[in-house]
């Protein structure tokens, strides 16, 4: 038999839910779902399942370009480069319930349409809805990658950020990244 205080000391307990988004599912130049609805101390997961995109915090003014300050960007990951028999993935943390835009900041799939908001707004009339970042995101003029990997984890990657990409053969700095375990 429950007692009642064990009850009500239960209810408050809240679990920190993971959501995962796949990069590139099927060639595609998608993130799937498009958005996440996700609570303070959730995660979000980005599986990268084809080619070689970037999970990069955007600016939901600013569709393309890297957020700033910038709170995460896993740099180009070749999806081909998993190890331990996975994808390679990345890792965010939501901290709050704000809208946060994502990017894919490789050759034109911003443009694309390969975006994808955490929690976007209701109202399709604000630039963080889904509907209006990716409107934005299709007019955008260049696509620019962030210039450091930062705010994430990057799990199941063999680290190499050499790839086929034109933008990537054009990054001057080849960043080491620090991998959590
Ligand atoms: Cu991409």
């Amino acid at each position: 038999m429950y007692s009642k205080v064990a009850l009500v000391a239960l209810a408050p307990l809240a679990y920190a839910a993971n959501h995962a988004v796949a990069v590139g599912q099927d060639n595609g130049l998608t993130f799937e779902p498009q958005s996440t609805t996700a609570q303070p101390g959730d995660t979000v997961t980005f599986t990268y399942m084809t080619n070689n995109h970037t999970v990069t915090f955007g600016d939901f003014n600013a569709a393309c370009q890297p957020g700033n300050p910038l709170q995460f960007n896993s740099g180009f990951v070749p999806a081909n480069q998993g190890t331990n028999g996975q994808q390679p993935s990345f890792t965010v943390n939501v901290a709050d319930t704000n809208p946060i835009p994502v990017y894919c900041a490789q050759a034109q799939h911003c443009q694309a349409g390969m975006v994808h908001v955490i929690n976007p707004s209701e109202n399709d009339d604000d630039p963080s809805s889904l509907v209006q970042f990716q409107r934005a995101a299709s007019k955008a003029e260049t696509n620019t990658p962030a210039n450091q990997i930062t705010g994430g984890t990057l799990t199941n990657f063999a680290g190499s950020s050499s790839g086929s990409s034109n933008k990537e053969r054009k990054r001057a700095d080849h960043v080491s990244i620090a991998f959590k375990a």
